[in-house]
């Protein structure tokens, strides 16, 4: 029928990636854009810029991913990048607990100083590094990544199902499932462990942010360039030019949806 035929339009959502510095959050952009994963990787220097269209039941939404630099020099420019955001993705590495400290520290700036009606995922990096295996998320069961369409470009997904949390058994593992999930929990945050590595989550994750946004407050927009989709602020820091790494046309023909 018509209705049902009618073309669905992209809504842009602006997502900024945050975290300590190599705990992976290029990583998991170029696992969630390419379906790719390079154990040797460079430090993202600025923030780098790319697009990766999401396929819900009844609605296309495009993730405009500002992926930020997380060593410290870095720190000043991030407001430019999460203004604005709808949704920020904050990571911290499972084997290194002071990333997790760190996490925090960017989620309460977050809630001071972003958009107040921004979906924060916290997300535990680097889940193949254990051997206790894959954590859930902690608002969606299973069927989260069932109304995903085109979702063939990622791996197979790992076990959504909630396990117990034997979270000591590995001695890489610096941070608990159970510790992470609880404060997830008290700050009303997404969470989940995955892997860029390996795909763990990877999907499921943008997913789950995807599904989460608020539409209503996201109008359908024209496709429009970096520069919009670095909110107030982007202009003026794209002026700087050798701190943003601009990756979205490349990124973007790669087209698979999660
Ligand atoms: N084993 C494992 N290694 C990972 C994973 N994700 C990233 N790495 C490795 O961790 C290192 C840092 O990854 P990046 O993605 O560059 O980290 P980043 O957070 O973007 O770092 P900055 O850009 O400096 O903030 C690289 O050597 C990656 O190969 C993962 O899921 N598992
Ligand atoms: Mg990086």
């Amino acid at each position: 029928m018509a209705s049902e035929e009618a073309p669905v339009k992209a809504v842009q959502v602006k997502l900024v990636l945050l975290g300590e510095a190599a705990v992976g959050k290029s990583s998991l952009v170029l696992r969630f854009c390419s379906n790719d994963f390079n154990e040797n990787t460079s430090p993202t220097i600025g923030a780098a810029f790319l697009t990766q269209k999401c396929r819900l039941e009844n609605r296309i939404v495009k993730f405009e991913i500002w992926d930020t630099a997380g060593q410290e020099r870095f720190h000043s420019l991030a407001p430019m990048y999460y203004r604005n955001a709808a949704a920020a993705v904050v990571v911290y590495d499972i084997t290194k607990a002071a990333s997790l400290e760190k996490a925090k520290a960017w989620v309460k700036e977050l809630q001071r100083q972003a958009n107040p009606n921004i979906v924060i995922a916290l997300v535990g990096n680097k889940l193949d590094l254990v051997s206790d295996g894959p954590a859930k998320s902690v608002d969606e069961p299973a069927e989260a990544t069932t109304d995903a369409e085109g979702d063939d470009s990622t791996p197979p997904p790992p076990s959504t199902t909630a396990q117990p949390s034997s979270s000591d058994s590995d001695d890489l593992r610096q941070v608990s499932t159970a510790e992470a999930e609880t404060y997830a929990k008290e700050s009303s945050l997404l969470f989940f462990e995955a892997s860029a590595k390996t795909g763990a989550n990877v999907s499921e994750l943008f997913t789950e942010i995807a599904k989460t946004i608020p539409m209503e407050s996201l109008a359908p927009k024209p496709a429009q360039g970096a520069a919009a989709a670095g909110g107030r602020g982007g202009r003026q820091e794209q002026g700087r030019g050798e701190n943003v790494q601009l990756g979205e046309g490349q990124q973007a023909k790669k087209g698979g949806c999660c």
